[in-house]
């Protein structure tokens, strides 16, 4: 057997294991060296403290004079991607055609009583009396109701007629000017100058404020206007989530503190100087629910303004009234109007209540105008208040 070729063959082996485990050495240390490399990317990749960038925008400031700021940060928190809900709604006027069935179910029980009473010929003392009861169940307040029955009184007595058509008529015009069509109630909502429009939202406890600025901020961006809210509700955390949340659904970012028991007037600062400096149309304040009675909460709402007017001026301040607190209610107004200068009413949770008068009662007793009106809980139930389409709802 010739023994050369398998010497040959083993030569030839061993040189192909020496080159095969060389080779594989090598890429071992390359590997490991590539993978100390991944490492290092990684950990710089991951930004200190663990939080994913552009998550929270924490600002720190120091407080202005007044401003004691046991909040620590406040952070602005953008609504994530519009949510898909997020549909247009409808126009001021849309809105109010929408709700007028709703407006009128509520204070049919008004007009139904005042109309049954009056086109029942010949009117007597009772008559009289039952119209007088009627108007003041329904909040209207005794010299507004006074004046309207001596005035439809007169006139049926002067015209010698009670014919329904007429009466619904005479009605109709005593009532509208009880309202007074002539008041001003648009909202101040466009930049003045170098500032946003400031809007705060005051009242007491569970009027609707949230929901309120939730469902201006909608209508205000739906007329295209830069919004911002701010969570100055630093009560209970659970506020500052109840406005982020009504944020996320109108597509508006929500400035607010995490820390329960924060300053509310530092937030409400934070929230406006954040307007300020993104340049937007609005900023709504909303605020915590305060008793009227409460003379250290009502002090903290006249701070809130102040400290936000080192910012930009407050241009309206709204007060929310649940139109089913009744005389109580009034109080409420005239206090809160003692402590901050009311510009505007808006009157919620129309759509459960006989008693729409308290429009009249309200702005005779402060004279500052409804300007808008809840009709219900969803986003789309805040309507401007118009005069004429409120007293057509009560008259028919
Ligand atoms: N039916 C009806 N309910 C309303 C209306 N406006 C608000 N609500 C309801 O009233 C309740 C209280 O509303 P919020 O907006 O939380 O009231 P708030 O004034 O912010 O309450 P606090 O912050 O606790 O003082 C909620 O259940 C709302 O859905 C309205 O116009 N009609
Ligand atoms: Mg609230």
């Amino acid at each position: 057997m010739p023994v050369g070729p398998i010497n040959e063959l083993w030569e030839i082996l061993t040189l192909v294991t020496v080159v095969v485990l060389g080779g594989l050495a090598l890429l071992v240390a390359l590997v490991r060296g590539r993978g100390g490399d991944t490492a290092t990317l990684d950990d710089e990749a991951r930004p200190e403290g663990g939080t994913p960038e552009g998550d929270v925008l924490v600002e720190e400031r120091p407080g202005p004079g007044e401003v004691d700021d046991r909040g620590g940060g406040v952070a602005v928190e953008e609504p994530e991607a519009p949510t898909p809900t997020l549909e247009r709604p409808d126009s001021a006027r849309g809105r109010l055609q929408r709700l007028r069935a709703r407006l009128a179910r509520s204070n049919s029980a008004i007009g139904q009583a005042l109309l049954s009473l009056l086109s029942r010929g010949g009117l007597d003392e009772q008559a009289w009396e039952d119209v007088e009861d009627t108007l003041l169940a329904s909040d209207l307040g005794v010299e507004a109701t006074q004046e309207l029955v001596d005035s439809l009184r007169t006139r049926v007595k002067v015209e010698g007629t009670s014919d329904p058509q007429q009466v619904r008529q005479w009605l109709h015009d005593d009532l509208l000017r009880l309202v007074d069509p002539s008041l001003d109630r648009r909202i101040a909502a466009s930049r003045t100058g170098e500032h946003p429009a400031v809007i705060l939202v005051v009242g007491v406890n569970g009027t609707g404020k949230t929901t309120t600025v939730g469902k201006l901020g909608r209508v205000l961006v739906a007329e295209d206007k830069d919004v911002l809210f701010g969570a100055a509700d630093t009560f209970r955390a659970a506020a500052a989530d109840q406005l982020q949340t009504w944020g996320e659904r109108v597509g508006v970012p929500t400035v607010r503190s995490h820390t329960e028991g924060a300053d509310p007037a530092s937030v409400a600062f934070d929230a406006v100087r954040s307007g300020v400096e993104a340049e937007v149309d609005v900023v709504l304040v909303d605020t915590a629910g305060r008793l009227h009675t409460k003379r250290g909460l009502m002090d903290e709402l006249g701070k809130i303004k102040r400290v936000v007017e080192k910012v930009a001026p407050v241009g309206e301040v709204l007060l929310v009234l649940d139109a089913t607190t009744g005389q109580n209610g009034m109080r409420q107004a005239e206090e809160f109007a003692r402590e901050v200068a009311i510009t505007g009413i808006v009157l919620t949770k129309l759509d459960g209540t006989a008693k729409g008068g308290i429009v009249v009662n309200v702005q005779r007793k402060l004279g500052v105008p409804v300007k808008l009106i809840g009709l219900g809980e969803g986003p789309d139930d805040l309507a401007p208040f118009d005069a004429e389409a409120f007293v057509s709802a009560i008259v028919g």
